[in-house]
């Protein structure tokens, strides 16, 4: 298990569009649980693989709280099989964005199809906060962020903000 550098805006590899997992082989397992062990140190609630820079579709997420049993979920290929029409707000944050907070609205509930890290399809009903790390996460393996939710002028601000910052550590 290693713990894996995190991404940050403006890297390409955050906009690209990732690859389906065909095999389920041990390089496989590894990388779920380097991310495993990647988000719970950051600490976050959900990871995607191209936040790593591995260009597959595979999230991993516990948004079980402090005190409670932690509740990892892994999701290899999944898909969106139903949105609510029914609208819910919250604010997130993106481990690729740190320190960026902002509201953004997103279907409250929905379903997704996956694959478990055995191989094994999965089907699961979200709301809350759980439907919202759903969505951010497969929004991920589109090459898509949440600020791109936001005003145009709340999007290009933080993102000169963090291209800067990687012009400056970069000399
Ligand atoms: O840790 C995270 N918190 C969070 C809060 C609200 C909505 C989504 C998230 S996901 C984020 C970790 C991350 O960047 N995942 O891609
Ligand atoms: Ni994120």
């Amino acid at each position: 298990m290693a713990l894996r550098p995190i991404l940050q805006i403006p890297d390409p590899r955050l906009r690209q569009v990732t690859d389906p997992v065909a095999e389920f082989d041990d390089a496989l397992q590894t990388l779920i649980d380097d991310m495993f062990q990647t988000m719970y140190e950051a600490p976050g609630i959900g990871l995607a693989a191209p936040q790593i820079g591995e260009m597959k579709r595979v999230v991993v997420m516990d948004v079980s709280d402090k005190e409670s049993e932690p509740d990892p979920i892994t999701m290899i290929n999944p898909e969106l099989i139903w949105l609510s029409d029914e609208l819910w707000t919250h604010e997130e944050g993106c481990l690729s964005i740190p320190e960026y907070y902002e509201e953004v609205e997103r279907p409250a509930e929905c379903k997704v199809r996956f694959l478990d890290r055995q191989g094994e399809t999965v089907e699961l009903a979200a709301e809350g906060l759980l439907a919202t790390c759903i969505q951010h996460e497969i929004d991920h393996l589109d090459g898509k962020l949440f600020i791109d939710y936001l005003s145009r002028l709340k999007r290009d601000r933080v993102t000169k903000k963090f291209t800067k910052a990687a012009k400056r550590a970069a000399g």
